[in-house]
C-alpha cells in the first residue's frame, strides 16, 4: 500500500503574499477563513492547530475560542497589537512574528516621509504636472538637515531611524519607558516635553491599548505650527481626529503618514494637501523584506509541526 502523507491543516485568517501562499500550499492543507462557510468552519475547527495572520488583522479572544486545539498563531509582521496576546497566553497558544528583517525598510520609509513632507516632494511634482512651473516657482519649504528629531519609542526601528538621522546632522532626542543606558541621545521623560523640543516627531512605538491616542491634541500643539509628525507605526497611536483638526487649523506644520486609524480608509481631510504625505501602509513592502518576512512565517510553522523551538516567538 502506498504511504500517502496527509498534509496538516492550517487556517489562514488574513492575506499573505502570493509566494508565501504557494509555499504554504505545497506543505500544508491551507484553509482560507474568509472563504469558509460557518458549517464547514465548525466541522473543521478542532483540526486547526495553527493560524496564519498578518500585522494588520485582528485575532480576538472570541476567534481563538472557536478553535479548541489552537497552539500557534504565526503573524506575518513585527506588530502583533491585533492579536489578543493575553487570551493566547491564558491558553498557552504561542505567537510568532517577524522582527528584525523589516527594520531597515521601515526606517528608510520614515526618512523618506520626513524628506517628502518637509520638502513637499509630492506637492512639487503636482505643481509641475499641473503646469504651474511655467508661471512661477514652487514656494520654499522646510530644511531637514540639522533639525531636531524626536523619536517616540527607541526600539529596533527607532534606533535605526536615529542612525540615519545622525547622517543628516539632526539632533536626536527620544522618549521611552525609561532612559536607555546604551544611548547618548537626549531622553525626555514625557512625550509632551519631547514634542516641544522637536521639529520632527516620529512615531515608532508599538500599537495596542497601551499606546492608543498617545499623540493627542496637546502633543500636536506642542509640536507646533512648524512641526511635522511622521507615523510608520500604527494609526491607533495618533488621535486622527485631533491630527486633522491641527492640520486644518494650521497649528501643526505637516504630517507624513504610512498608517491610519481605519485602513484602508483614509479621511478625505488628509488628501490633496501640500503638507501631508501619505502612503498605504507599505513601510515593509519591498521584495527583499517581504521575502524574509515570508521565510520567518514558514520557518515558524515548520518548526511547530516538527516539534522544534519556534524561530521568532514574540517577547514574553
Ligand atoms: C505589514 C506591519 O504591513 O510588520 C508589521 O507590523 O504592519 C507590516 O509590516 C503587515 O504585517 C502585512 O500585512
Amino acid at each position: 500500500m502506498k504511504n500517502i502523507a496527509v498534509k496538516q491543516k492550517v487556517l489562514k485568517q488574513a492575506s499573505l503574499p502570493d509566494q508565501l501562499n504557494a509555499q504554504l500550499n505545497e506543505l500544508y492543507d491551507v484553509y482560507e477563513y474568509h472563504d469558509m462557510a460557518a458549517e464547514e468552519f465548525d466541522r473543521l475547527a478542532a483540526e486547526f492547530r495553527v493560524v496564519l495572520t498578518n500585522g494588520e488583522a485582528v485575532v480576538s479572544r472570541e476567534f481563538m475560542a472557536r478553535l479548541p486545539n489552537l497552539e500557534l498563531i504565526s503573524d506575518f509582521g513585527v506588530g502583533y497589537d491585533g492579536i489578543d496576546v493575553a487570551a493566547a497566553k491564558e491558553r498557552e497558544i504561542a505567537v510568532t512574528h517577524t522582527p528584525g528583517v523589516l527594520t531597515d525598510d521601515v526606517a528608510d520609509l520614515a526618512m523618506g516621509l520626513m524628506l517628502a513632507t518637509s520638502r513637499q516632494i509630492p506637492g512639487a511634482q503636482r505643481f509641475i504636472e499641473q503646469g504651474a512651473w511655467l508661471k512661477g516657482s514652487y514656494p520654499w519649504t522646510r530644511k531637514v538637515s540639522g533639525a531636531r528629531l524626536g523619536i517616540i519609542g527607541m526600539g529596533r526601528i527607532g534606533r535605526t531611524i536615529a542612525k540615519r538621522a545622525a547622517a543628516f546632522d539632526m539632533s536626536i532626542a527620544y522618549t521611552d519607558r525609561a532612559a536607555l543606558a546604551d544611548m547618548d541621545y537626549t531622553f525626555h521623560a514625557t512625550l509632551l516635553s519631547l514634542a516641544e523640543a522637536s521639529d520632527f516627531l516620529v512615531v515608532c512605538t508599538n500599537g495596542g491599548a497601551e499606546t492608543r491616542s498617545l499623540v493627542n491634541r496637546e502633543v500636536l500643539n506642542a509640536l507646533g505650527a512648524e512641526g511635522i509628525l511622521i507615523n510608520i507605526s500604527r494609526g491607533s497611536v495618533v488621535d486622527e481626529r485631533a491630527l486633522i483638526e491641527a492640520i486644518e487649523e494650521g497649528t501643526l506644520g505637516g504630517a507624513g503618514l504610512d498608517v491610519f486609524t481605519d485602513e484602508p480608509q483614509v479621511p478625505q481631510a488628509l488628501l490633496h494637501r501640500e503638507n501631508v504625505v501619505i502612503t498605504p501602509h507599505m513601510a515593509s513592502a519591498t521584495w527583499a523584506t517581504r521575502k524574509e518576512m515570508s521565510r520567518l512565517v514558514l520557518e515558524n510553522v515548520n518548526a511547530y509541526f516538527a516539534g522544534e523551538p519556534l524561530v521568532t516567538p514574540i517577547p514574553q
